[in-house]
């Protein structure tokens, strides 16, 4: 009563894989299969991990991100305003039931809620799950088969108004036909205004370029893969799907000091104005050494460790260098495609 039904039934999923950058992929992947399959996709919150505590934190949608430009692709609803309205009509407790490909370990459920964030991002709205369903053979790539009209046979919204996946009904990294649907994804004001302060007022007028310096311990780790893996994380988004482009590099991965400067070198060649570089990292700015190397420019971070902010600025800047096998950077690299602007690679092309 009172309650805006929509007939063609949610998705609702926990964005239960990776950080940021990961989430993000599978965002766009969950948006596109939203619409493939014409369901409403309930919007999650992001899920954070804050040093020193135990269990994921969860942000809502839109600290991050306006809903209104979403909805010109497809319709989408906060999640806080599904529960507190649809929700409570169409999907009481005991009809959640979780959704997944297959069981999860022995126990012959999704086991939805067991480990972080599983459990604390449902917790959140207090969702518990009564039964398990299991979708396979089905699966979420709406662009190359008859995928979409499978679910809707099997799970008609009149019988399942709601399918909650215990992860992201995306894959990773993000598939190529939904990348572009990254221009429905504008920053919040909040976000959006922090950027455009800190651009207005602690960078130099003129030109700047934006780097993302991704050297953390876990990346170190992550690289040493490269050897054994000629697809690693978001490397499509250089070397292709199918290392098309060649296996990803380990210079690609870790930039030296040498390719990083002479990267930049380069790229001031295209422009009469540069007056400083942005520096974005998980842990090295590198700001002494490249001040060193740069003397004629301000080396600049942000103050803070804002990974939302450095993304917005990244996305503003004149040019911008990322790492091919960062979900991080491929969030930039797609921001500034859906705006003309361009980006480059760390060591890509290879030499
Ligand atoms: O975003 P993300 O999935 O990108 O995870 P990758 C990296 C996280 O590290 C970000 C922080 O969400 C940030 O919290 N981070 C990375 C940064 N770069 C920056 C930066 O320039 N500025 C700030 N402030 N923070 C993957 C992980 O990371 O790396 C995978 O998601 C896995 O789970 C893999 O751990 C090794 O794709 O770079």
């Amino acid at each position: 009563a009172g309650v805006n039904i929509h007939e063609n039934g949610y998705i609702l999923y926990c964005p239960c894989m990776g950080r940021f950058g990961n989430q993000a992929d599978h965002f766009l992947g969950a948006l596109g299969f939203a619409k493939g399959i014409n369901r409403t996709l309930v919007l999650p919150h992001w899920v954070e991990y804050r040093f020193g505590e135990i269990k994921s934190i969860q942000v809502p949608f839109d600290i991050y991100f306006e809903v209104e430009p979403l909805l010109e692709y497809h319709d989408v609803v906060l999640m806080e305003d599904f529960m507190q309205n649809e929700a409570k009509e169409i999907w009481p407790p005991e009809k959640r039931i979780s959704f997944c490909y297959v069981a999860r370990g022995e126990s012959g459920s999704c086991n939805a809620k067991e480990g972080n964030p599983f459990g604390p991002f449902w917790d959140t709205f207090e969702i518990d799950f009564v039964s398990s369903e299991f979708y396979e053979p089905l699966h979420y790539d709406v662009y190359h088969s008859k995928v979409a009209e499978q679910w809707r046979e099997k799970y008609p919204p009149s019988k399942w108004p709601v399918l909650a996946f215990a992860g992201a009904p995306a894959s990773f990294p993000v598939q190529k036909e939904n990348k572009g649907l990254h221009k429905y994804l504008k920053w919040s004001a909040t976000i959006d205004h922090l950027a455009n302060n800190f651009i207005r007022e602690s960078l130099p007028r003129g030109s700047f370029i934006g780097i993302h310096l991704r050297n953390g311990v876990d990346w170190v780790r992550a690289c040493e893969h490269v050897p054994r893996s000629p697809v690693l994380f978001s490397s499509p988004q250089c070397f292709g799907y199918r290392a098309e482009y060649g296996p990803v590099t380990k210079e690609a991965c870790f930039p030296t000091k040498d390719i990083i400067y002479k990267h930049i070198r380069r790229v001031m060649r295209g422009f009469s104005d540069v007056k400083s570089i942005y520096v974005a990292s998980d842990n090295h700015h590198m700001l002494e050494e490249l001040q060193e190397t740069f003397k004629q420019l301000q080396i600049i971070r942000y103050p803070e460790n804002n990974p939302h902010v450095d993304l917005a600025i990244l996305g503003r800047s004149n040019h911008f260098i990322g790492n091919c096998v960062s979900s991080f950077s491929a969030f930039v690299k797609r921001e500034r495609d859906a705006s003309g602007f361009p980006s480059s690679f760390w060591a890509f092309p290879p030499e």
